[in-house]
C-alpha cells in the first residue's frame, strides 16, 4: 500500500516541483508580469525588513539578488539573462550604462519623495539632471584601523607601506578601489589613463603584499571588528558599521586624497515592471524609510529629510558626512571607456596573482 502511495504521489510531487522551478525562473527573468519586482543590489546594502514592508504595501513580490562589484553587475546586465527592474550602480558604472543604452529614464511624475534628496548629491557629471538615476548612498574610500593594534596614527596611503603592518592589512576587493589608492599614494589621479602611471601603481601595489593579509568581500567588517587585522582599505560605510561593532576602531580619509563615490538607484532597460520600479524608488526615498535603511546599513544617506530621524552623533561625524570643503578635494571615478577599464582590470588581476 505504502509503495502504491509513493508510486502515485511521487510523479505529482515531482511535477509540482518542476512547475515551481519553471515559475521561479520565469519570475527571475521578469516574465512574471506586473506582480514581481526584480532588484539587483550590492551585498549587505539594505535592511531586508524594508523589502517585506514594501511587498505588503504594494502587493508586489520582490526577487532580490546581490552583487559585489560594479564590474560583476555590469557583465550580468549586459548579458541580459535576468530582467532586473532595479539596480544600484556607482557613478562611473551609471555613466557607462547610459552610454550603452542600458537604462530607462526616471519618470519624476511617479516620485513623490524625490525632494527629500539633498541637492548636493544631484546633477553630477555621471548623470546630468539625474535623467536616469536617484541617489541611494554615498561615501569615500579610506582606511579603517585599530589604534590598539597599530603603532602610531595612520593618516596617509603611504602609511600602509611605511608602518610596521606586516600581514596585518585587509583590502576590499575592487579594481578601482585598489588601483585608485595605488595611484593616489604616488600622487597620481585615480582616473589616470597614462599607462606608465598605471604600471607604476601596479608595481608599487605588489610591494605591499608582505603587509596584506587578504583581499576580501563583505566579511571584511566581521574580520576587522574581531581584530583579525590592524587596518583595512574600505568604503566609509563599512568602516562606520565596523566601528559600531567595535568602538576601538577609527576611520581616516587619507591625506593624498581618495575616491568620493555615489551609488544610485536605476531602472535597467530590460525592466518588466517599470511602474513597480518607480514605486520601489519612491518607497526608498521616504524620509523615515531611508533613515531606517541608513541606520541598518551604516552608510551615509543623501536623503536630507532622513537626517532628523538619525543619531545626531552619526550625521555630524565628519568622517562619514564630510562637508563639501572636504569632498570638493576628492575624485569621483570617471568612466574611462572600454579599453581603459579592461586595462585597469588586467593590472588589478596581475597584482592579485602576485599574492604570497
Ligand atoms: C556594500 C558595498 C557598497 C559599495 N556592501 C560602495 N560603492
Amino acid at each position: 500500500m505504502k509503495k502504491l502511495v509513493i508510486m502515485l504521489t511521487a510523479p505529482v510531487v515531482v511535477s509540482f516541483g518542476i512547475l515551481f522551478w519553471i515559475y521561479q525562473i520565469n519570475m527571475a527573468q521578469g516574465f512574471g508580469g506586473d506582480n514581481t519586482l526584480v532588484v539587483y543590489n550590492w551585498g549587505d546594502y539594505i535592511d531586508e525588513e524594508l523589502i517585506d514592508e514594501f511587498e505588503e504595501e504594494t502587493g508586489l513580490k520582490v526577487i532580490y539578488q546581490t552583487f559585489d562589484s560594479n564590474e560583476a553587475m555590469l557583465t550580468k546586465i549586459q548579458q541580459g539573462g535576468t530582467a532586473y527592474d532595479i539596480a544600484v550602480p556607482s557613478d562611473y558604472a551609471i555613466s557607462k550604462m547610459i552610454e550603452d543604452d542600458l537604462l530607462i529614464p526616471i519618470d519624476y511624475t511617479q516620485l513623490e519623495n524625490f525632494d527629500n534628496i539633498d541637492p548636493r548629491f544631484l546633477d553630477k557629471s555621471f548623470d546630468p539632471g539625474n535623467t536616469y538615476s536617484v541617489p541611494y548612498f554615498w561615501g569615500t574610500v579610506g582606511i579603517v584601523y585599530n589604534p590598539e593594534l597599530v603603532d602610531g596614527e595612520i593618516t596617509s596611503w603611504n602609511d600602509l607601506w611605511d608602518m610596521p603592518l606586516e600581514n596585518d592589512i585587509l583590502l576590499a576587493d575592487g579594481t578601482r578601489e585598489v588601483m585608485g589608492f595605488g595611484l593616489n599614494s604616488l600622487g597620481y589621479s585615480l582616473n589616470t589613463t597614462d599607462r606608465d602611471e598605471l604600471l607604476e601603481a601596479e608595481k608599487k601595489l605588489e610591494t605591499l603584499w608582505p603587509n596584506i593579509k587578504a583581499i576580501v568581500g563583505d566579511e571584511i567588517k566581521m574580520l576587522m571588528a574581531n581584530r583579525e587585522a590592524a587596518a583595512a582599505v574600505v568604503w566609509s560605510g563599512d568602516a562606520s558599521e565596523i566601528m559600531y561593532e567595535n568602538e576601538e576602531l577609527t576611520y581616516v580619509i587619507p591625506e593624498e586624497g581618495t575616491n568620493l563615490w555615489f551609488d544610485n538607484l536605476v531602472i535597467p532597460s530590460t525592466a518588466q515592471n517599470v511602474e513597480g520600479a518607480h514605486q520601489f524608488i519612491d518607497f526608498m526615498l521616504d524620509a523615515e524609510i531611508a533613515a531606517r535603511n541608513t541606520d541598518y546599513v551604516g552608510y551615509s544617506t543623501p536623503n536630507q529629510a532622513a537626517l532628523e530621524f538619525l543619531d545626531e552623533e552619526v550625521v555630524t561625524d565628519e568622517r562619514f558626512y564630510p562637508s563639501s570643503d572636504v569632498t570638493d578635494e576628492l575624485e569621483v571615478y570617471e568612466n574611462l571607456g572600454k579599453r581603459m577599464n579592461a586595462y585597469y582590470n588586467e593590472l588589478y588581476l596581475r597584482f592579485k596573482m602576485q599574492s604570497k
